[in-house]
This record gives structure tokens, C-alpha cells and sequence, in this order.
């Protein structure tokens, strides 16, 4: 540890094609930031390297669907989740973005050497094409009919229903998520990266130099590694990412994945001018903090390019955790399963460290674990508040109502045992949390921190000082006791901020403001001192630390997560698969929600005058619907229960404020309400009489 001069820490750069939720944070935000604040604590030379990556289909698929250009997309979401960052106190020396100029150059002269060294191979080979809109596709943007189960809708690499993997040629009547068009193959040269010829080396490197990692980590690479690695494309055809710096080569960008890992460098460049000394000197700590998903990149793939390139530090750690489910479901972000942090900071304002807490008490360090609202509130009050907050707040209430608000002295001729034992768990606490920290421990070390402050409660529970104060009238040498007391629960709430702060850093600055003392106290040498606030220095009066988290909010947050899983309407109208002679059971309540989240819908009632199939989708109508003040484009997914001809003319209720969704290539403004019998056929709502065209329902 100590042969290592400098800290370079990075954190995933997320994809700014959307906002990042609580499963990222505990995933590796969180811990990387505890880590380096603890670092900087230790006064360690340390750079926290953070930015969006701003490449990759997701975010162009994102763009062409909202119609707006791949820099918009990038530009609305890096800045939300660099404020969600910020607000959350990840502390990041620099939080960049892929899409600077700084990356780009740094991207393509990475390839360039690795090109000129003749380190790759160049391959044609045949690929998908969607002639409408001039793109290449992913597997993932083709869909059809799945050779295994008959399922319309799988992709291009696997089918979800029966959870076969495939490629694009088994599917049957293939096409283009983007456009519905056939997609056609069409030749196409690329750059590969001969992985295979790193494989001796990534093995002898990790599998035997670095055992210490965490046995997800390490257990992942071993089973890249046993199950033998191959050339991997690091060009793709696209107009969006960091131009392939070679001839001829208009329509071809860099692989999301080559060029997003070099954004380390490139940020680290824009940090500081001395970035070459981070990353090329061998006594660099080089740590990167990751969700698992990333293992393979991080820990062969970029390490591989690293040592093809040379001159390049390669990681001693990549500590990544597991995933974080929500109410025992898997995060989706499709179904809008996900606690937001955005949504967090602004529904509980001032709250940040208590979300901070929870995470990492219950972070996914070993194992997937699960974050629920009921367990937030419960560890918030039981834990946070309980034991630390209510131990901080008792020593602030008692030195006020007992000293004269003022820090006692310390009487030796009454020191007992009891005292002794307490100031030694300072030190020993210390350690413990330093150990934790140094192995990415971070729940054991936080663990420790609340022990400490549980220890400190039993102590004076112990001493009473309160019933002490009843026997002065007496024994006015009593007050020696008491002073003893609030001067070792003062001197622990000292260390407790130092300890604390690298995982509530706002909770410690707090604690900092009413003991009136400076932000120098919280370096890490201070933890283990017993003599850190001065006798007869006057602080501030006591306010609690941490708020309630009331169940009416509680409830209110799960509502909203359960809101979140109302189907879009193609799915919703597709008829259940679970139906059979006797008919479907009734499906159960929904969670309850509030009148407001209800007066968020737009009803009004319509009547469709135009009705038409979509061509090559068996379940799609188009529909003209007049709303009495426009006539809107609907697509419903009710081609299987209703002919055109028969509907027009129908009135029916629209979901009039629903946002607009493309549904092969149409947009879609509104949908329709629809009731499905025992049977999974549909009927539709609407006013038993015929009533004026945009009327209310409420
Ligand atoms: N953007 C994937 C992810 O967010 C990717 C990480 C890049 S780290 C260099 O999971
Ligand atoms: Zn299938």
C-alpha cells in the first residue's frame, strides 16, 4: 500500500442517455467516493476521475426516436446527472464528458498507435443494413419471429420470452427496430483487437498476480479467461463517436468500449498537466470502481489495450459490487422500475446522507441485494438516528444542561475502568474502519463507525450522569463524575464526525459547525485522539442530525414505483398469454395512489373516424381519432379483437396528455381505454350516450 505514491481513482462513466438511479450509486459512485474521501483524509495524492460516456447506439436509437440530434440527448442527460453527482456529494476531481475534444484526440491517437504497430486485424465481414434509414443495426435492433418459441417479438441476439439466445439470421421475417424495413446484409470492413494474443499474459496478470481481488471479480475474469478469448471488432459503422482515424473509413467510429475507458485519460488530461505522472508511473494506485456488468472491460479488455499501447499503468484493484434490486424486483429502466436520484434529491430535500447510508449499510459488495422503502425508513431511524444521532444529540443536550455548555475537565482522581475502555475504542475503532476501507470493505467499516457510536450510548447509560446531577445538593464532588462523562462522550463525538465523514461527509460538516471547530480536525490522523475539543471551550446549542422519514412518504414512494409499471399501450393490449377455457382470474388492486396522481390524466371522449392495419404488424390499427378540438393519430394494439371497418365511428375515451411514442414508424398520440374480459377479449369504454367530442372524463 505505502510503496504506492499516488491514487488514481476512477468510477464507471455512465451512458448520458439517461438519469442515473440508486443502483448505480451503491453500485460504484458511492463506494468510490467513500474511498477517496477517506484518501484525502489520510492526505493522500489522490485524483477522482468521473464523466458521461457520450457514444454508443443506445444514445443514437435514443435520438432518432425523440427526432432530436445525439448531442441534445448527451447534453440534456450528462447535465442531470452531473447536478444528481453533485448533489449527492460524490466528490469527483473532474466529471468530464466522451463527447470533448480533449477524448476524442486522446481516442483516435490511442488507435492509431495501436494501428500503426500493426496490433490489429482488419476483417470484411457481412452485416445487417436498414436501407430506409442508412444504418448498420446491432443485433439488438433486429426483431422477428423466434425460431424456438414462435414469440413475434425477440431480437436480433436473444428471444425474452423463452430466453433462447440468438443471432439475427435464425429469426424469421427479420426487421428493423428503427424503421420496419427488411434488413439486408451489406459488406463492411472493421478493425479487430486479437484479444487471444493477451490471453497468457491477462492470466499470468490476474489469475495469479492479483488473488486479492473480490471473488466476483476475480471469478468473472477467471471464467473470461478458462473459456478462451477471441478477436473482438473495436470500429463500428456509425456516424456518432470518435471518428476512426485512418483513410477511407467515412461512416466508421471507434467501439463505445475502446474508446470509452481511454475517457479516464482524456479527463485526467483536462484535470491537471501533470497527468502523465497518474498514469505512467508505476508507483500510481490505479483503482477503478465498477458494477459488474463492466468486469470484462475493465479488467481484460481495457487492461489488454493498456499493455498493447505500453507506458501505461495497469489497475491494482477493480472492486466491483454486485447489483442492487428494488422491492425485490430487478431494476428496469423500460418499465420505469428504478428509484431515480434526481427524484430522490427533490422528494427528500436535506436527505442526501440518509440515502448515502442505506446504500452502503446495504450495499451489493458480495451479492445482489435489495433496497426497500420499508428498510430506508427502518435503518434511518433504528441505526442513523437511534444510535449515532441520538448519541451526538445526548452529548450536546447534557453538556448543556450539566457544564454550563462548556467542555468539562477531565477530574484523574475519579478516572475509572469504564472511562479507559471507552477512550481505547477510539483507537481500536480506527483501525478497524482503516483496514475496512483499505480492502473496499465499506458496509464492515461503516459497521464499525455505528458501533463505535452504539458503544458510546451504553457508556452513558451506564454513567448516568443525569441521575448523578440529583445527588450534588449532597455530594457537590459529584460534578467531577459528570464532567468525566460529557468530556469522553464530547471527545467521541469528535472522533465520531472524523469517522463518519467519508460516508456522510454533510452530517460530519454539521457536527463540525456546533462543535465549533475547523474542517482541518477531520484529517484522518485526528481519528483515535481522546483530546480533540479544548477544556472550557463553549459549543453550539444541540440540533438533531436527522429527520424522520415519515410512512406517509414511504407509502407515497412505493405508490410511485408501482405507477411506474403501467404497460405502454402496445403492451398492454396484446392479449395475455396466461388465458385459457376457464378464463383469467381478475388481476389484483394496484397499489393505492393519491387523487393528484389520478388528476394527472387526461380523459376525453373521441370517436374514431378513421381506422386502417398497420402494414406487417398483425396487432396494430391506426386510428384517426376527433377529439372535438383536433383529430389525433392513435395506434392501438387491437387489430386481433376489432376489423377497421367495424370501429369507425365508435366513440371512445383517449388518454389525451399520454406523451407521443413511435410504434413502427408512427407516431402514436394518445391512447385508448380498453376493457378485457375473463376471456382476454377486448371491449371498449365509452359514454353510454353520445356525447360532444372532447369532453372531460374525471
Ligand atoms: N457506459 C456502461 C455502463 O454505464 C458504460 C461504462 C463505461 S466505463 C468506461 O454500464
Ligand atoms: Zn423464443
Amino acid at each position: 500500500m505505502s510503496n504506492f505514491k499516488r491514487y488514481l481513482v476512477t468510477a464507471a462513466l455512465p451512458y448520458a442517455n439517461g438519469p442515473v438511479h440508486i443502483g448505480h450509486l451503491a453500485g460504484c459512485y458511492l463506494p468510490a467516493d467513500i474511498y477517496v474521501r477517506y484518501q484525502r483524509a489520510q492526505k493522500r495524492d489522490i485524483k477522482f476521475i468521473g464523466g458521461s460516456d457520450e457514444h454508443g447506439v443506445p444514445i443514437t436509437i435514443r435520438a432518432m426516436k425523440e427526432g432530436v440530434s445525439p448531442q441534445q440527448i448527451v447534453d440534456k442527460y450528462h447535465a442531470l446527472i452531473k447536478e444528481s453527482f453533485d448533489q449527492m456529494g460524490i466528490s469527483f476531481d473532474i466529471y468530464s464528458r466522451t463527447s470533448n475534444k480533449t477524448h476524442h484526440e486522446t481516442a483516435a491517437a490511442f488507435f492509431k498507435k495501436l494501428y500503426d504497430d500493426g496490433l490489429f486485424e482488419e476483417k470484411e465481414t457481412e452485416q445487417y443494413y436498414d436501407e430506409k434509414t442508412n444504418t448498420f443495426l446491432a443485433d439488438r435492433y433486429i426483431t422477428g419471429t423466434c425460431p424456438v418459441c414462435g414469440n413475434p417479438n425477440a431480437y436480433g441476439d436473444q428471444c425474452e420470452k423463452c430466453g433462447s439466445s440468438l443471432s439475427p439470421e435464425q429469426l424469421i421475417n427479420p426487421r428493423s427496430t428503427l424503421s420496419d424495413a427488411v434488413p439486408v446484409k451489406r459488406k463492411t470492413k472493421h478493425w479487430y483487437f486479437p484479444l487471444q494474443n493477451y490471453e497468457d499474459w491477462l492470466k499470468g496478470w490476474i489469475l495469479e498476480g492479483h488473488t486479492e481481488w473480490k471473488n466476483n471479480v476475480y471469478g468473472q475474469c477467471k471464467s473470461w479467461l478458462d473459456s478462451g478469448l477471441q478477436s473482438r471488432a473495436m470500429t463500428r459503422d456509425s456516424s456518432w463517436g470518435v471518428k476512426v482515424p485512418l483513410p477511407d473509413t467515412e461512416g466508421k467510429v471507434l467501439y463505445v468500449w475502446f474508446d470509452a475507458p481511454i475517457g479516464y485519460i482524456s479527463a485526467t488530461k483536462e484535470l491537471t498537466e501533470e497527468w502523465a505522472d497518474y498514469w505512467c508511473k508505476e508507483d500510481t494506485k490505479l483503482v477503478h470502481f465498477i458494477g459488474k456488468d463492466n468486469i470484462v472491460f475493465h479488467c481484460i479488455i481495457f487492461p489488454a489495450m493498456l499493455k498493447a499501447h505500453g507506458g501505461f499503468v495497469l489497475p491494482d484493484n477493480v472492486p466491483a459490487n454486485e447489483f442492487l434490486n428494488i422491492e425485490g424486483d430487478k431494476v428496469s429502466t423500460s418499465r420505469n422500475w428504478a428509484v431515480w436520484v434526481h427524484e430522490y434529491i427533490k422528494d427528500f430535500p436535506g436527505c442526501e446522507d440518509m440515502l448515502r447510508y442505506v446504500l452502503c449499510a446495504n450495499a451489493p459488495e458480495t451479492k445482489d441485494n435489495d433496497f426497500t422503502w420499508k428498510d430506508f425508513q427502518q435503518r434511518v431511524k433504528g441505526e442513523l438516528s437511534d444510535i449515532f444521532g441520538n448519541f451526538e444529540n445526548r452529548a450536546f443536550v447534557l453538556m448543556h444542561k450539566l457544564c454550563g455548555g462548556k467542555v468539562p475537565p477531565l477530574h484523574a482522581d475519579v478516572f475509572d475502568d469504564a472511562d479507559k475502555s471507552l477512550l481505547a475504542e477510539f483507537e481500536i475503532t480506527k483501525g478497524k474502519v482503516e483496514e475496512s476501507l483499505e480492502n473496499f470493505k465499506f458496509r464492515d467499516a461503516l459497521s464499525e463507525v455505528i458501533d463505535l457510536a452504539r458503544k458510546g450510548n451504553k457508556y452513558m447509560q451506564e454513567k448516568e450522569p443525569w441521575k448523578v446531577a440529583n445527588t450534588l445538593a449532597e455530594k457537590p464532588d459529584n460534578q467531577k463524575l459528570i464532567d468525566n462523562c460529557i468530556h469522553i462522550c464530547l471527545q467521541l463525538t469528535a472522533n465520531l464526525a472524523i469517522l463518519i465523514h467519508p460516508f456522510l461527509p454533510t452530517t460530519a460538516k454539521k457536527m463540525l459547525h456546533k462543535m465549533k471547530v475547523v474542517e482541518k480536525m477531520l484529517e484522518w490522523e485526528n481519528a483515535g485522539k481522546t483530546k480533540l475539543l479544548s477544556v472550557g471551550y463553549s459549543l453550539r446549542a444541540p440540533e438533531l442530525l436527522f429527520r424522520k422519514i415519515e410512512d406517509a412518504e414511504i407509502e407515497a414512494q412505493i405508490a410511485k414505483l408501482k405507477s411506474g409499471l403501467i404497460k405502454p399501450v402496445e403492451a398492454t393490449n396484446t392479449k395475455p398469454d396466461n388465458t385459457n377455457d376457464a378464463g383469467k382470474e381478475p388481476a389484483p388492486v394496484k397499489a393505492g395512489i393519491v387523487y393528484d396522481d389520478f388528476a394527472k390524466i387526461d380523459l376525453r371522449v373521441g370517436t374514431i373516424v378513421a381506422a386502417e392495419k398497420v402494414p406487417k404488424a398483425d396487432k396494430l390499427l391506426k386510428l384517426q381519432v376527433d377529439l372535438g378540438f383536433e383529430t389525433r393519430t392513435i395506434v392501438s394494439g387491437i387489430a386481433e379483437h376489432f376489423k377497421p371497418e367495424d370501429i369507425t365511428g365508435k366513440q371512445v375515451v383517449v388518454v389525451a396528455n399520454l406523451a407521443p411514442r413511435k410504434m413502427r414508424g408512427i407516431e402514436s398520440n394518445g391512447m385508448i381505454l380498453m376493457a378485457e374480459d375473463k376471456a382476454g377479449k377486448l371491449h371498449f369504454v365509452n359514454p353510454i350516450d353520445a356525447i360532444d367530442n372532447g369532453s372531460s372524463v374525471s
